[in-house]
C-alpha cells in the first residue's frame, strides 16, 4: 500500500474571529466528541476538538487583544482552513473583523488558505445577510488569493453551521483539482 492510499488525514482548520463573534457557541454545535482541550494561554483560549473522522479544529478565541495578534504567526501555520465567525448584528464593529480577518489572510502560512466566513446570529433580528456581511466587509478584495464562501449561521439554532463546516471541507477538497 503507497503513502499515497492513506485514508487517514487530519485538518488543521482554524477558527477566528473577534471577542462574542460566538466561536465557543459554534465549537460546540459542531463537536462530535468532547473537546480535547482547553488551554488558557497568553491571554487567549485555545480549543482542539475532533469533529469528523480525523478532522480537528483548532479554535483560537482571540478577542480584542490587538497587542497579542502578533503572537498568531506563530501558531497558525499548517492551517488547511479558517473559519471566521462574525457577529451579523454588530455593524459597529464589521471594519474591525474585516481588519482582523485580512491581517491574519497577509500571514505567508495562510497562503492559499480556504476559508468560510459565518454570518452567525442571523437567528437575531437586525442581523446583516451574508451578502451584506460580504459587501461591508469587502470581502471581494480576497480575490483569488482565496477560495471562500460566506454562510450564515445561527450557533444557537445550528441554522447553517453544517453547511459552513461542508463547505469548508469542500473548499479543500477542490484545491487538489
Ligand atoms: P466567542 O467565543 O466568539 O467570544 P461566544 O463568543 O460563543 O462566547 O458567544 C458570545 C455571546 O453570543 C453569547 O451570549 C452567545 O450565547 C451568543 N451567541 C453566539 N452565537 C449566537 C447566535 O447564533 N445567535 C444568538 N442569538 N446568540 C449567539 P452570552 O449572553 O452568553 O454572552
Ligand atoms: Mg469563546
Amino acid at each position: 500500500m503507497g503513502v499515497c492510499s492513506s485514508v487517514s488525514e487530519s485538518k488543521k482548520i482554524l477558527m477566528l474571529g473577534l471577542d462574542d463573534a460566538g466561536k465557543t457557541t459554534l465549537l460546540y454545535k459542531i463537536r462530535l466528541g468532547e473537546i480535547l482541550t482547553t488551554v488558557p494561554t497568553i491571554g487567549f483560549n485555545v480549543e482542539t476538538v475532533k469533529v469528523a473522522g480525523d478532522v480537528s479544529f483548532v479554535v483560537w478565541d482571540i478577542g480584542g487583544q490587538k497587542n497579542l495578534r502578533s503572537l498568531w504567526h506563530h501558531y497558525i501555520s499548517g492551517a488547511d482552513g479558517l473559519l471566521y465567525v462574525v457577529d451579523s448584528t454588530n455593524v459597529e464593529r464589521l471594519s474591525e473583523a474585516r481588519e482582523v480577518l485580512f491581517n491574519t489572510l497577509n500571514n505567508e502560512n495562510m497562503k492559499g488558505v480556504p476559508v468560510v466566513i459565518i454570518a452567525n446570529k442571523q437567528d437575531l433580528p437586525g442581523a446583516l445577510k451574508p451578502s451584506e456581511i460580504s459587501e461591508r466587509m469587502g470581502l471581494n478584495d480576497l480575490g483569488h488569493c482565496h477560495s471562500w464562501h460566506v454562510q450564515g449561521a445561527s450557533a444557537v439554532t445550528s441554522e447553517g453551521v453544517f453547511e459552513g463546516v461542508e463547505m469548508m471541507a469542500t473548499l479543500i477538497k477542490n484545491l487538489r483539482k
